[in-house]
């Protein structure tokens, strides 16, 4: 039942209609945004692809400045794996035949394992003290990681999710907060894809049959009701 200390609803403009949330219940996941998919020689291989990624940089700040002011949970993931690599499935392991593999070294350190130069997330972004940065070694972030946990020992209900890429560790991320009942508002250009078609076609899915996965609005809205909800 209501009362005078339930935290204020606030209405974020969205696609395909505007998302009601409350700050205490909502966090923040920045998705892998680390030097091996947003910089040259790392899993993202080739330069020109690794490039279209840095679009997000930019808006992934302005989110993270705004959900820092607004006391939101920050929450930040990496992708990789430990130095034995006992953590990562042989078929993941085996899989793509790009010029740098899982656990291969690279100009950046070996490719996608904690505690690689490459791995860790970039200095644009860098976690506060206090923010969970969770390890992951799947796509999405619920898979073999603390994120439930946490999100329930916070009581979220809402997620505001960025990072990189698009169609993969947000798509996956985004699927399964749907599955277990969080409301997901994906934010346009603080997302990215090696593949700019991709990224259109993951961003409509999202919102397609009346926001069957959930939601779709951009930093600049993002931020304004955070900036304004916090005021
Ligand atoms: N973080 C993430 O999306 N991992 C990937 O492997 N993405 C690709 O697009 N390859």
């Amino acid at each position: 039942m209501a009362s005078d200390l339930t935290p204020a609803l606030v209405e974020l403009p969205a696609t395909p209609y505007p998302l009601h949330l409350r700050l205490a219940t909502t966090a923040l996941i920045l998705i892998d945004m680390q030097r091996d998919f947003l910089e040259p020689g790392g899993f993202g291989a080739t330069g020109q692809r690794v490039s279209l990624l840095r679009s997000a940089v930019a808006p992934c700040q302005r989110l993270l400045a705004a959900a820092r002011s607004a006391g939101l949970l920050v929450i930040h993931t990496r992708e990789g794996h430990g130095p034995d690599l006992a953590d990562a499935h042989p078929a993941k392991l085996a899989r793509g035949k790009g010029p740098l593999r899982i656990g291969d070294h690279g100009p950046m350190g070996r490719i996608l394992i904690q505690g690689e130069h490459g791995h860790d997330i970039i200095p644009e972004l860098a976690p506060a003290p206090g923010e969970p940065v969770l390890d992951k070694p799947g796509k999405g972030a619920f898979y073999n990681t603390d994120l439930a946990l946490i999100l329930a020992n916070h009581g979220i209900h809402t997620l505001i999710v960025a990072g990189v890429t698009t169609e993969v560790c947000v798509h996956a991320t985004t699927r399964e907060g749907n599955d277990r009942g969080y409301e997901c508002l994906v934010v346009s250009d603080a997302v990215a894809s090696y593949f700019p078609e991709f990224h259109r076609v993951a961003l409509e899915m999202i919102v397609a049959q009346g926001g069957i996965l959930g939601w779709v609005a951009d930093s600049a809205a993002v931020c304004s009701v955070l900036t304004q909800a916090n005021a």
